[in-house]
């Protein structure tokens, strides 16, 4: 099926003509991606970006060892150990691992700031944020093993082996201190933690924070040195990012007290989707590395139910992230309803009822013009912003989740659409950190790692069914 000029209709699914169509000359596009990643790359561990994001960010490494893991299996595995060796003691990942190489003004706020050296659950010496981030890390050492050439099968096994005790606990500690009520689905206390910042799925707990006046530190925003206000969260965000930070600093990231005094206390669906995608993956992994698969089993199955009781609300048809602080179930219809798709049992109707929101007019604007799949945020809300960090464009690692999602329950007609919107908007704007959704321009940093990681997982593992389908010639 052929596009109209300047348009990207990916409708008429499952006709397939338009993935196959966008996956043709791709090669450059491969090449430059891995030109990014390499650029990128500081000898241990890949930048998020140069200039926006110099230190080791948690579920930024984890997407790009995926993607680089097709071309460099060694520095994807690297990747993944350097993070690891910033795991605290009760298992928590930090959501950055500074760099000390990185001039002390080149990210706010840095180790000065966090001071983790507080708690005695901190490494020692390798100064770290004090708060975790979507814990998708097992997904991708299972994906980074599978993509090991043969030759280096048992090197990547032995890897495994090594990573596997950090990533149980990375899961033990998500259903020990972050689920205090033991209602199954660990809760994150500060937006930073969800991975989508600003996201309007918790702005109506987000907004009722109120910074005491004189309570915050001067300080100066060193993100829009690097990147345009218009597209970045705004200066009130800021301050509550940062004030939430300074109230995790005085409880000296200590979990239980964190939990008590945190007026952001949030069960996310996408946090947990992604928590429970890993823990089937961990599932595989402990038997590759000859453990017992059983208690990862059992905790998926805990998580399953969890999310369906706690998070899925049968009146909205809908996901929603949960105010535990205020007991309050946040509706707006934003990108994190729709993560729970990872989970491989989830019911058909629900399953359904996802797909019907997706290819609704709120995510999918047929016949409006240019548009560009999945933005992050309904297009029909007042407060949709098309250029604005996590409040309306399209992301590539949200984009690849759902990708793998919609797969997973034989929804191939969208899940091609999403490869090819990715695809097209690379094309056209090159490797953003995120698009506008209405035009395809690129918007925050340019030669964004996971942008250009995902897009080569998205495109090689796209080529590679393709190839597995085609009629024998
Ligand atoms: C963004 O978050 C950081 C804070 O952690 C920031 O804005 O400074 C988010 O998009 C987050 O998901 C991402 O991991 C990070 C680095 O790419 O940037």
């Amino acid at each position: 099926m052929r596009r109209a000029p300047g348009t990207t209709h990916w409708a008429s699914h499952p006709s397939g003509g338009s993935l196959e169509e966008a996956l043709r000359a791709t090669d450059d596009l491969l090449a430059a991606a891995r030109d990014v990643l390499d650029a990128n790359w500081t000898g241990s561990y890949t930048r998020p970006s140069q200039a926006l994001y110099p230190h080791q960010w948690s579920w930024d490494s984890a997407f790009i060892a995926i993607g680089r893991s097709w071309n460099d299996a060694a520095r994807a595995r690297l990747e993944l150990e350097t993070l690891f060796a910033g795991q605290w003691m009760t298992g928590m990942l930090p959501s950055i691992v500074f760099d000390p190489a990185a001039p002390a003004e080149a990210y706010f706020p840095g180790p000065d700031v966090w001071q983790t050296s507080r708690s005695p659950a901190a490494p020692r010496g390798r100064p770290t944020s004090g708060i975790t981030q979507p814990p998708i890390h097992a997904r991708a050492a299972l994906e980074v093993h599978r993509h090991a050439p043969p030759a280096e099968r048992e090197a990547s096994l032995a890897w495994l082996r090594r990573l596997y005790p950090g990533l149980a606990a990375q899961h033990e500690y998500l259903a020990g201190p972050r689920d205090p009520g033991g209602r199954g689905v660990a809760l994150i206390v500060h937006p930073w933690e969800s991975g989508l910042d600003d996201s309007p799925a918790w702005d109506r707990d987000f907004d009722r924070i109120r910074v005491p006046p004189g309570s915050l530190p001067a300080y100066r925003r060193h993100d829009l040195d690097h990147a345009s206000a218009a597209d970045r969260p705004t200066d009130a965000d800021y301050e509550r990012f940062v004030y939430l930070l300074t109230l995790e600093r005085a409880a000296d990231y200590d979990d239980a007290k964190v939990v008590a005094a945190s007026p952001f206390l949030i069960a996310d669906p996408l946090f947990n989707a992604i928590r429970l995608w890993s823990e089937h993956a961990l599932v595989e992994i402990a038997g590759l590395v000859g453990t017992d698969p059983a208690p990862h089993r059992l905790a998926a199955t805990r998580l399953h139910r969890a999310l369906l009781r706690e998070l899925w609300i049968g009146e909205r048809q809908r996901f929603c992230a949960w105010d535990v602080r205020r007991d309050e179930r946040e509706p707006e219809d934003t990108i994190v309803s729709f993560a729970p798709l990872l989970d491989p049992e989830l019911p058909e109707p629900i399953v359904a009822a996802i797909c019907r929101e997706l290819e609704s007019p709120s995510f999918h604007a047929r016949g409006r013009g240019a548009h560009y799949v999945v933005p992050t945020y309904d297009e029909r809300a007042a407060d949709f912003d098309p250029e604005r960090y996590w409040r309306g464009p399209v992301w590539l690692n949200t984009n690849w989740l759902l990708w793998h999602g919609l797969r997973q329950h034989g929804r191939a007609g969208l899940a091609d659409e999403i490869v090819a919107s990715s695809v097209e908007l690379v094309r056209r704007s090159g490797f953003r950190e995120y698009f506008d959704p209405l035009d395809g321009s690129g918007h925050g940093s340019d030669r964004f790692s996971w942008t250009a990681a995902l897009f080569t997982d998205l495109v090689r593992e796209s080529r590679r069914s393709a190839e597995r389908e085609a009629p024998d010639a």
